[in-house]
């Protein structure tokens, strides 16, 4: 018997389309390769690892052109120790990677819309662990905000398992961007379609102490069901922000996309003491925006300033079919402000930086929820040239360091061939001072036939990597990482 390969088989090839081509060619590659190649100077201080996670189809979409969120999580881990650097790929083997891996093709449909998905898979867990890593209580978890987290091993990357706090944990879902006290070491997370059920709109707001266990989880509806990616948490408040990408039921039922724009909507920002019950939520009110992540948040005197990447909307299509143009969707480096004192129901608005647009912003994460001077970021330096194989996707030319003290930026651009990822900070010392210390981040470049891991001193950020580590084939640009010590 013989079997052939139907080329015009929906599931035998990935789309001919900016989603899977060029940079974001899929990589389906577990893989180690040891003794990375590395010139300049490894700074002796650093000894952990960096974990990073992403989306990376297993199998062709079963919904064709499907969107870049929606690809199965794969976790790596760069090994940095005494001048040797060590790198480790593996899939997530959540529910939907097995059943598949099985079946030998794509049996989930649309990204967060079960109503396009195989029968034979009705009821099986969808999430994909695609977006985050979070450490906590000795713990590694790989993250995806519509599931549990699926907890690794942080030494191979074999999967332990879903986490739920044994069974205590009532909300089905966990943001990909939970919070760490640095100065109680409380996680601070929430989840939103909470039931589990990709129409309902409750958000689930909870802490787990140092040690693991589940200290607080409590419920509410926020005013109008949306995508919550990233939130804020201050040293007094948590800050939910509301914005208007939307669902509609009758839409989601007809196999239609989770998300869409819905510009007649304003943003809500809900603000809470930290510890108080959540009927006490306030909500300030302001014009529509969209924002992926946040830097951090302050409160002074009864006032919270919520620095974070904003723009006009997100890029979806809008509620009327319309795309959006390129300039709405850059976001800049902006500050919210809401004053707790008083009864002005608004937040104000007030951009930090323009030169550059900017996302995945990090800080010295021992000054989470305080008072805080130095942020940094990947940016899209718009004067320098554009490569022709890079244009139209999301991508960042450049690395970026915010001075909030002063107002001033300092920018490394990688290159005209090079796409840069989220950076992760890693302080010089224990107590070195904020923002003292090293960035790493990972760079693809044109033809994305291998890539890099750079690592810059931030005492001198605008001179560019210390050390450059050679990666011997190309990567899939992740979301998430975090830097975890020795
Ligand atoms: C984001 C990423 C996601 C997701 C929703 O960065 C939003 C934004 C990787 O998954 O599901
Ligand atoms: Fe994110």
């Amino acid at each position: 018997m013989t079997t052939t390969q139907q080329s015009s088989h929906p599931l035998s090839s990935f789309p001919d389309t900016p989603g899977f081509t060029n940079l974001n060619r899929p990589m389906r590659t577990e893989l180690d390769v040891f003794e990375l190649e590395w010139k300049g100077d490894l700074p002796e201080g650093i000894s952990g690892g960096f974990y990073r996670c992403g989306p990376d189809p297993q199998f062709p979409p079963k919904a064709g052109d499907d969107i870049y969120v929606n690809g199965d999580g794969v976790v790596s881990m760069f090994r940095i120790a005494d001048g040797h650097v060590d790198l480790k790929i593996r899939y997530v083997r959540t529910d939907k990677f097995q059943a598949e891996r099985f079946a030998r093709r794509a049996l989930f449909g649309a990204y967060r819309n079960p109503y396009t998905d195989d029968p034979s898979v009705a009821g099986v867990d969808r999430t994909t662990a695609n977006t985050s890593i979070l450490r906590h209580a000795g713990r590694t978890f790989a993250l995806k905000e519509d599931g549990l987290p699926h907890e690794i091993d942080p030494t191979t990357l074999e999967t332990i398992g879903k986490f739920d706090f044994e069974g205590r944990l009532r909300s089905k879902t966990f943001t990909a961007h939970p919070k760490t006290d640095p100065v109680t070491g409380e996680l601070v997370f929430f989840g939103y379609s909470a039931k589990g059920d990709e129409l309902s709109t409750d958000i689930a707001l909870c802490t787990a102490s140092a040690d693991g266990e589940l200290t607080s989880e409590q419920w509410f509806l926020p005013p109008y069901g949306s995508m919550v990616h990233d939130w804020l948490v201050s040293a007094e408040h948590v800050i939910f922000p509301v914005m208007p990408l939307t669902t509609d039921p009758e839409r989601l039922q007809a196999g239609g996309p989770r998300w869409l724009w819905d510009g007649a909507r304003r943003t809500a920002l809900g603000v809470l003491r930290r510890g108080a019950p959540a009927e006490e939520i306030r909500w300030f009110d302001g014009p529509p925006r969209w924002s992926f992540h946040t830097m951090n948040a302050v409160t002074r005197d009864n006032v919270v300033t919520l620095d974070l990447c904003v723009s006009h909307r997100a890029p979806f299509p809008d509620t009327e079919g319309e795309m959006f143009e390129p300039k709405d969707v850059k976001q800049y480096l902006t500050r919210w402000t809401c004053d707790l004192d008083g009864d002005n129901p608004q937040f104000t608005e007030e951009r930090l930086w323009d030169d550059c647009s900017v996302d995945f912003p990090v800080i010295d994460s021992r000054y989470l929820g305080r008072e805080y001077r130095h942020g940094f970021m990947a940016a899209q330096d718009p004067s320098k040239p554009l490569h022709p194989q890079l244009l139209g996707g999301l991508y960042f030319n450049s690395l970026a360091h915010f001075d909030h003290a002063t107002g001033e930026a300092e920018v490394w651009y990688a290159g005209e061939d090079a796409s840069v990822q989220e950076p992760a900070f890693v302080p010089r010392s224990p107590d070195a001072p904020e923002g003292d210390g090293y960035l790493l981040s990972v760079v693809d470049r044109v033809p994305f036939d291998h890539a890099e891991l750079v690592i810059l001193d931030t005492a001198r950020f605008s001179a560019g990597p210390v050390a450059t580590v050679t990666i011997p084939l190309f990567l899939r640009p992740t979301f998430h990482g975090i830097w975890v010590a020795d």
